[in-house]
């Protein structure tokens, strides 16, 4: 390698330079793609400030050789950034209303539903993952600086134990696997285990995509990112079994968030949205859909802060289904109905 960096000093070919150090970054763009990771913007303006770099050096060089190499070399980092910003932009671009347009026009069975009872929810809970066990809620709160895990009271709505994350990460999912909370961050790619009964930290792991939704079927930890996928994760290692692609009618539907393993089936919050899709562990297929467009009804939440639809719990011995969301001042237990 010292050899090569001589030879690049002698020739005076600062390309040479310049490539050994964008390899990497091509490397990844080109993993990236190749995985179907979500695109990242830092990604695509490695491309775009290597691929300019690349260009500034052959228009630099004395060296024929240095400059086509250069010209070239820029050339395909450059489209590479583009693609991956066209990319990354078009994931992007699942709005609201064409979400909602999909789902009904699927032909997808849609549900109703009928409020069985209020409760009090914290109008400063930034909600983004909640789970129901042994007669209370488990939540997960975001937010940079804000961001907790919470034992809250059903009843009252009351904290009766919260753990402060560090102020650089944004909490997310929540799942309870064997007297254990792991909860997500959205893009610092680190999850935190807790002891159910100690509110302890336990351990952190790692994982390769951003972090939205969280639950478990038993089995595996279902994990999902904002894209159309979900992710199965083994509970123990956190290690990646599988992905699974989620689609209505063969059309993927994107932004998944906040997750609920119920009877056999997944339920998952479309970010910004009043819909939970219903989907088959199997397949991948959305199976049916909950509107729960007027829940709040004159519950007055500032829409403009994203205070969405998120959060998604269920009591299994219980039979009911528990559904907040972000700053919400309430928490309702609803009943699913059948439209015609
Ligand atoms: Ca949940």
């Amino acid at each position: 390698m010292n050899q090569v960096f001589r030879a690049a000093e002698n020739n005076n070919c600062p390309t040479l330079f310049v490539f050994l150090l964008s390899f990497c970054v091509t490397a990844i763009v080109a993993y990236s793609n190749m995985r179907q990771l979500p695109r990242l913007e830092s990604e695509q303006k490695s491309g775009a400030i290597f691929g300019q770099l690349f260009f500034s050096a052959a228009l630099n060089s004395t060296d024929r050789r240095c400059f086509f190499g250069g010209l070239c070399l820029g050339l395909a980092l450059a489209l590479a950034s583009v693609f991956t910003g066209v990319a990354f932009a078009t994931q992007g671009q699942d709005t609201t209303g064409a979400e909602t347009k999909r789902a009904t026009a699927s032909g997808t069975p849609v549900f109703g539903y009928r409020v069985i009872n209020r409760f009090p929810h914290d109008p400063t809970a930034f909600t983004q993952g909640l789970v129901y066990a042994g007669g209370v809620l488990y939540e997960s709160t975001g937010l940079l600086g804000q961001s907790t895990l919470r034992e809250v009271d059903l009843e009252t709505g009351k904290v009766r134990r919260l753990v402060k994350l560090p102020a650089r990460v944004f909490g997310e999912g929540l799942a309870l696997w064997k007297e254990r909370l792991v909860q997500l961050t959205w893009r610092s790619r680190v999850g935190f285990v807790f002891d159910r009964e100690s509110f302890q930290f336990l351990r952190q792991f790692r994982y390769m995509t951003e972090g939205w939704g969280l639950a478990h079927d038993g089995k595996q930890l279902i994990m999902s990112d904002g894209s159309a996928n979900l992710y199965f994760l083994d509970p123990e290692t956190f290690a990646l079994i599988d992905r699974l692609e989620v689609k209505d009618n063969g059309v993927p539907v994107a932004k998944l968030n906040e997750l609920e393993f119920i009877k056999g089936e997944i339920f998952a919050n479309v970010w910004e949205t009043d819909r939970i899709a219903r989907i088959s562990p199997d397949t991948g297929n959305v199976l049916s859909w909950v509107d729960l467009s007027g829940l709040l009804g004159p519950v007055v939440v500032d829409k403009r802060d994203g205070s969405v639809l998120n959060g998604i719990a269920y009591d299994v011995e219980g039979d009911r289904l528990f559904v907040t969301g972000k700053r919400w001042p309430q928490l309702f237990e609803i009943q699913l109905l059948p439209r015609s």
